[in-house]
């Protein structure tokens, strides 16, 4: 019987070490809840790092049992391969080329011969674990040489890839010195999914520039197959943030930051710590917004939640104390007694405290200088369960294809992102109802789970069609 097997650089569960045991603490991540249904059924599996490293092979085989009663098989790294692989090539070369930040990319050798060495090890352990028939669905930038090392093994798989961040402009996937390696490693999969037509446009070109193989209507011939492309907009687990809105749990906490805040409206600001979110922007812009329009001072606070992220990397420790000395210059020169402009925190919170604050915020201000999605924003419109509140958008967000309703902004445009924060908090209740129930429409329609049939089914269809057009 055929199976499905999920592969992705991190597991759905993380492996944590006490001081003399072990735990096991699943993800609440949105890829982690929208395969859920596929890997836990049947004989299927979720093939990825367990977030540790191992002493012994004893402590190996215990993770191993242990993940197996919940259909998950560890791939273990060292700490040389996350170094390398991880903060190395993907994190610090991947990662900025992709979003547009090439002047942070480095270009080492070591680093990209440990991309080439940690993709092998993954590729054998789905080896381990796969039959001729399965289908594979392989997730993420970490993974890019994955589909065609797969290919070579299993030449009849069936081999599907999504890739959770942008793919940007061949200009700049030509810069890399290993371009032609990524594009032909992705070209294993018969099936390549994007969140946007944007980025799925740059990846056809990408391919025909460097490559110079043909590419037509979302269809790549390579000498010995063809290759899908199309756009699967990922969408989020919509009732449990509506549900999350209302829940007890929510409402006390609601309660209490209320009482602390007393009549201070919200504007909310949520990200991971990366420059790629627009952060440093975002404090500027506020700091503006209080220059110009003195009526908001003690009238209005920032909540900034900044989840830690990759602090081994140099980028993001110098990135973490420029939003410090911001936070603290703005706050020194504007602070009241009784107000605080900016409330920072830089930690990540349980579900049910950040469900409180997408309840409170009046406005959410989500202005990335580039990112592939961007889920948070699809949060905030999903917990509005009283259709108040309104949307910021970084027109240079994946979401902001989907929710034009929101209030989209240029995020380099200082003066445009303060104009538009004054906008939206007078904006009149009509107004902010029609633009969140449209959006609410179109998140609850698209969903998680919407976002895996359609990518599964159509990895079905493009196997079934590329079979029946097979020379005999
Ligand atoms: C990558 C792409 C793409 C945040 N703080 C807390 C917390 N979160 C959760 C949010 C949201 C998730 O983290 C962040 O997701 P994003 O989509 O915004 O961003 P990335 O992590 O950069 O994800 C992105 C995504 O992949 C999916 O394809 O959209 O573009 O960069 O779900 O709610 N969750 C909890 N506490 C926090 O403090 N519990």
């Amino acid at each position: 019987m055929s199976r499905t097997i999920i592969v992705s650089n991190r597991l759905p569960t993380k492996v944590i070490r006490t001081e003399d045991d072990l735990t096991f603490q699943p993800s609440e991540g949105g890829l982690a809840t929208g395969l859920g249904s596929v890997y836990r059924t049947g004989g299927n599996l979720w093939i990825g790092w367990p977030g540790l490293f191992v002493g012994d092979a004893v402590e190996e085989a215990y993770i191993d049992t242990a993940l197996a009663a919940d259909h998950m098989a560890p791939v273990f790294l060292t700490e040389g391969e996350i170094r390398d692989f991880y903060e190395g090539f993907s994190n610090s070369t991947l990662w900025p080329t992709f979003h547009y930040f090439s002047e942070f990319a480095t270009y080492e050798q070591a680093h990209w011969d440990a991309y080439v060495a940690v993709n092998e090890k993954f590729c054998a352990a789905v080896l381990e674990h796969a039959g001729p028939d399965d289908t594979i669905w392989v997730h993420d930038y970490q993974l890019l040489l994955l589909p065609e090392l797969l290919r070579r093994a299993r030449p009849e798989a069936t081999i599907g890839f999504f890739l959770h961040i942008p793919f940007p402009s061949q200009e700049l996937i030509r810069v890399l010195p290993w371009r032609a390696e990524l594009l032909r490693g992705m070209l294993g999969a018969d099936l390549i999914g994007f969140h946007t037509y944007g980025y799925m446009r740059h990846f056809l070109s990408a391919v025909t520039h460097v490559l110079g193989l043909p590419a037509q209507n979302g269809q790549i011939e390579t000498p010995t197959r063809s290759v899908r492309v199309d756009a699967f907009p990922m969408g989020i687990d919509y009732e449990r943030f509506a549900q999350a809105a209302t829940a007890e749990a929510t409402l006390a906490h609601v309660a209490e930051y209320r009482e602390a805040l007393r009549d201070t409206r919200v504007i909310l600001s949520i990200d991971r710590l990366d420059y790629t979110k627009g952060i440093a922007q975002r404090l500027r812009a506020f700091n503006l917004l209080l220059e110009r329009y003195p009526e908001w001072r003690g009238q209005v606070s920032l909540i900034m939640l900044v989840v830690p992220s990759r602090d081994q990397v140099a980028q993001y420790a110098a990135l973490k104390e420029e939003i410090d000395e911001l936070v603290g210059r703005i706050n020194a020169q504007y602070r009241t007694m009784s107000w605080n402009p900016i409330l920072y925190f830089y930690r990540s919170l349980p579900l049910e405290e950040l469900a409180a604050l997408y309840h409170l915020a009046e406005v959410a201000l989500v202005t990335p200088m580039r990112d592939g999605m961007n889920l948070v924003a699809k949060e905030y419109v999903a917990s509005r369960t009283d259709q108040r509140g309104v949307l910021i958008l970084s027109e240079r967000a994946g979401a902001a294809r989907e929710l034009s309703d929101a209030l989209l902004v240029n995020p380099t445009d200082l003066h445009q992102l303060t104009e538009t924060m004054h906008d939206a908090l007078v904006m009149p209740e009509a107004e902010q109802l029609a633009r969140i129930s449209a959006m609410q429409e179109l998140v609850r329609r698209y969903n998680v789970f919407a976002w895996t049939r359609l990518f599964m089914n159509q990895l079905t269809y493009t196997k079934m069609k590329q079979q029946t057009l097979a020379p005999e």
